[in-house]
């Protein structure tokens, strides 16, 4: 983790690995007199790059007029689009420059995240801490392209709120990482976490929870003020354009039709009255999951409609996540009033009452164009058509769904559960479930062997990584949790990685402890140290 001495430029240990990388002779300095242009369509990677990278080197990187310098291209290459898709790049350096083609702005992008890779650990930092000014890079040609089309990473601001400057500094660090999802859990039980205009109430009341013991197993946790936040809808805004200069998709997450007791703590007409009194509710201040669910009338589906009206105006992304996990169904089996309504359906079960739920919605954003993905309980009573499915209880609901030809997108908890504990040990601070090492997000493969080699392969998009919150009161315990861990999902999501048993994992730790950690360092990232919390 030592700086790289100022003239030399470091080997290109690059995280997550590119597809093909070959390294010649000499280097490239970039000094005050490089010049960066982008030819059109690459003019707003210019301008990120130039705040990245400028403001880490200080730097100016102006256009070339009148520059005598090496100068740095971007530019969007039809060439490249066909050969390595949207999101595939060639970077080149020589001693006079570098040369960036990408698929789409999208490409340039990753390519310029791996450009401020070789340029070393402190272009990560935002001023710069050397008075040097001038930055070797190695000499490299590098094809790129992403393994998979959906590279996400889950926050959970619903258990814990981060705070709007934590969500950003979350963005830009999956995108140092070519993710290019941001699925944006923001409600559930102990929390509404988003403005909806039409029903104040959701934030008035649904966003904080009281002072109160806490606790989840062996980990008691006591919020000694009480809890809460929420984004309003400018934050939201602020929040989805921000991610898009960085080529991510936000897809949000409003759970239904269980996971919902802050919406029935802020509408108690929402839960089921007949059989509890939901005006006493509250906001849940438990872990685990609340029986507290929604009732199944006309009112909660106008409700949601709402609610969701607001929402499609705020993201633009094609998916809307509606949870659908967890759906405890006892108050349904007690209440008159949801049996009734069962009848009136002409549902015969529980189950078909959930799906009918996501059915509702699912119909609902397809009129509007968009599409529905829901955790892999949406499964149960029969899926929607055209719903896409996040498979977190292990890959068989992925599986199931991908042979039915819904898209999938694979995030099973024994491998890509962030929350989960990292090592064993009694030191080891976040005692939640079970150990998820780095190895074994390593060696987490998204494409399962039962579907490798038949048509059902395709329909996994990809792969994403999941931090619940509930053990997260404080912003560093997110970062000691996603990291190193999510520098290996990405290199799962991203690289050409071969079967999990023939991965180099020493290859891959070699690259975090000479580079990568040293980039996690200069960003500020409380990742958790190689060799355990007291290294
Ligand atoms: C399961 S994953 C949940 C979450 C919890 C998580 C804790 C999923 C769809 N449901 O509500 O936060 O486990 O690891």
């Amino acid at each position: 983790m030592s700086r790289m001495a100022a003239s030399e430029p470091g080997e290109p240990l690059l995280v997550p690995a590119p597809r093909a990388l070959r390294r010649g002779p000499g280097r490239l300095v970039l000094d005050t007199a490089t010049s960066l242009d982008a030819g059109p369509g690459a003019e707003g990677v210019a301008r990120w790059l130039r705040s990245a990278l400028g403001g880490a080197t200080g730097l100016p990187l102006l256009p070339a007029a009148g520059a005598g310098g090496a100068g740095v291209r971007l530019t969007v290459d039809d060439e490249v689009t066909a050969a390595l898709g949207p999101e595939g790049y060639r970077l080149e350096t020589t001693p006079h420059g570098a040369t960036l083609a990408g698929g789409s702005a999208a490409g340039v992008f990753r390519g310029a995240q791996t450009l401020r890779q070789l340029c070393g650990p402190d272009a990560f930092r935002r001023a710069p801490v050397a008075a040097g000014q001038r930055w070797p890079v190695p000499v490299v040609r590098i094809e790129d392209a992403p393994r998979f089309r959906w590279r996400g990473f889950m926050l959970d601001v619903a258990r814990h709120f981060m705070p709007k400057d934590g969500v950003l500094r979350y963005l830009d660090l999956i995108a140092a990482h070519k993710l290019n999802v941001f699925h944006f859990h923001l409600t559930d039980d102990q929390g509404w976490r988003i403005e909806i205009t039409s029903r104040p109430e959701l934030t008035r009341t649904g966003a904080w929870r009281p002072r109160t013991r806490v606790g989840h197993r062996a980990s008691p946790l006591w919020d000694e003020l009480g809890h809460g936040g929420r984004y309003t809808q400018d934050d939201i805004r602020e929040i989805v354009a921000y991610a898009a200069e960085r080529h991510i998709t936000v897809v949000p997450e409003i759970g239904l039709p269980g996971h919902a007791q802050a919406a029935i703590a802020s509408y108690p007409w929402l839960g089921n009255t007949d059989v509890v009194d939901t005006a006493a509710l509250g906001v849940w201040t438990d872990w685990g999951i609340s029986e507290n669910v929604l009732a199944p009338t006309e009112e909660t589906l106008r409700f949601y409609e709402d609610v969701l009206t607001e929402v499609l105006e705020l993201f633009p992304g094609e998916y809307v996540h509606l949870g659908g996990d967890e759906c405890v169904k006892d108050q349904w089996r007690a209440s008159k009033a949801a049996q009734a309504r069962m009848a009136e359906l002409g549902l015969r079960d529980e189950e078909e009452l959930q799906s009918w739920f996501m059915r509702h919605f699912a119909r609902w954003l397809a009129e509007r164009g968009r599409r529905m993905i829901g955790w892999d309980e949406i499964l149960e009573g029969g899926l929607p058509p055209g719903a896409a499915v996040t498979s977190w209880r292990g890959r068989a609901g992925g599986i199931a769904a991908a042979e039915a030809g819904h898209d999938v997108v694979m995030c099973p908890e024994q491998h890509v559960y962030l929350d989960h504990r990292q090592a064993g040990g009694d030191d080891e601070p976040m005692p939640i479930g079970w150990v998820r090492t780095l190895r074994d997000v390593y060696r987490f493969e998204p494409v399962p062997a039962a579907l490798a080699g038949t048509p059902a392969a395709g329909r996994v998009i990809g792969a994403q990584a999941n931090l619940w919150s509930e053990t997260l009161a404080v912003p560093q315990r997110a970062d000691y949790q996603a990291f190193p861990r999510l520098a290996a999902f990405a290199e799962v999501a991203w690289s050409p990685l071969p079967a999990p048993e023939r991965r180099d994992f020493a290859d891959f730790e070699n690259r975090m402890r000479r580079a990568h950690y040293a980039r996690l360092d200069a960003l500020g990232v409380d990742y958790r140290p190689p060799g355990g919390p007291h290294p």
